[in-house]
């Protein structure tokens, strides 16, 4: 499947707006303006957002634990140092993500309680275990490769405070992503067991990666609205086609092999063509069954539970501090 196929149909707005109301926010998007907290939004343009902007959050939380699991154990100082700055990075994101959602009225307890519950995704990358230090660099080339290619875009999304917050996520991550590189070029240049701990990871989390894209075209049910919105800028198979672009020459570098055979310079179109993707798996996981789905959550609920008692502490400062003010 190269993705070409149509676009799922775009969805009726429900009925909430006037049509001056309506207009005037068509025009802001025509314009290329950004839509801002407290302009007026159509309830679906607003419930579509918080929906990717959750989720995105939630991504960046819950992909703190594939690498948290080897900050104990990275190779040198140096590697740990960089490691604990990369997750805490991650924490971050999650941070703004979850303002840029609080600015479209959402609470961020509310967020945090329905992705523990299972009502709101986080990305389906998240939910394949880390075996070895070459994760860490498989993580940083691909994952945050990919990360990349589909937040770039966003910067040009047209909510003002999701596009801000791309620019400095975006930023970070391209730091992130080279160091996986480094991390992967330092293994694949050494002893023939870290050459084959590099081709493994590789050879792991290349479909995955693929896959963090969304569903194909013909699949997405909310690429065609969301573009028309300018929330997306490109879709799921675009970006998906200009990853698999990027990292084609990066591999050669790292003199690395991807895992598939079909890839193969398209002549005419410029593009590399792809084998198959498996779609099967990837709504498996997307649906809760990846291998480490259940333990990504689990993990998830024990940190908040045992964090109650610094939210409660913040509060009770905050309260103390409000009332010395006021006094
Ligand atoms: N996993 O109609 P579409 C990071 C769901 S990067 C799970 O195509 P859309 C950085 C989708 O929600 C990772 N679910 O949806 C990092 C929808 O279900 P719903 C996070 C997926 O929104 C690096 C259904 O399938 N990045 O964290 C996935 O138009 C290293 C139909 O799909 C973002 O979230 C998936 N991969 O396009 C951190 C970027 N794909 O909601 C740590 C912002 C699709 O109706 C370490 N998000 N689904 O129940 C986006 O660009 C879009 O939301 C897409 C999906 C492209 C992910």
């Amino acid at each position: 499947m190269h993705g070409n196929g149509d676009m799922a149909e775009v969805r009726p707005i429900r009925g909430d707006e006037s049509p001056a109301q309506l207009e005037a926010f068509e025009q802001t998007i025509a314009d290329d303006q950004t839509i801002e907290p407290r302009d007026w939004m159509p309830v679906a343009y607003r419930e579509g957002l918080l929906r990717q902007i959750a989720q995105h959050a939630h991504s960046e939380i819950i992909g703190m634990q594939p690498e948290g699991n080897w900050i104990t154990r990275a190779p040198s100082l140096r590697r740990k140092a960089i490691l604990m700055a990369k997750v805490q990075d991650e924490a971050g994101h999650g941070a703004y993500l979850y303002s840029a959602a609080e600015t479209l009225g959402a609470d961020r307890a509310d967020l945090v309680e329905m992705l523990i519950d299972g009502r709101q995704k986080y990305s389906s990358i998240f939910n394949y275990p880390t075996l070895t230090w070459a994760d860490m660099g498989a993580i940083g080339w691909l994952v945050d490769g990919a990360a990349i290619v589909n937040q770039v875009p966003l910067t040009r999304c047209s909510y003002g405070p999701y596009a801000r917050a791309m620019v400095r996520v975006c930023k970070e991550e391209s730091f992130h992503q080279r160091q996986g590189f480094e991390i992967l070029h330092t293994l694949s240049h050494g002893t023939e067991g870290q050459q084959a701990m590099a081709q493994d990871a590789v050879d792991r989390w290349w479909w995955p990666s693929l896959m963090m894209f969304g569903p194909p075209d013909d699949e997405s049910v909310h690429s065609a609205q969301s573009m028309r919105w300018k929330v997306k800028r490109f879709s799921n198979d675009e970006l998906r086609r200009r990853f698999v672009g990027m990292c084609v020459p990066q591999a050669e570098i790292l003199g690395l092999t991807l895992p598939d055979p079909e890839l193969q310079l398209d002549e005419e179109s410029g593009e590399y063509r792809f084998g198959p993707i498996d779609w099967d798996e990837f709504w498996e996981v997307v649906k809760g069954n990846g291998p480490c789905n259940r333990r990504r959550i689990e993990h998830r609920r024990r940190a908040h539970e045992e964090g109650a008692w610094v939210r409660e502490a913040a509060a009770a400062y905050a309260a103390k501090r409000e009332a010395t003010v006021a006094a």
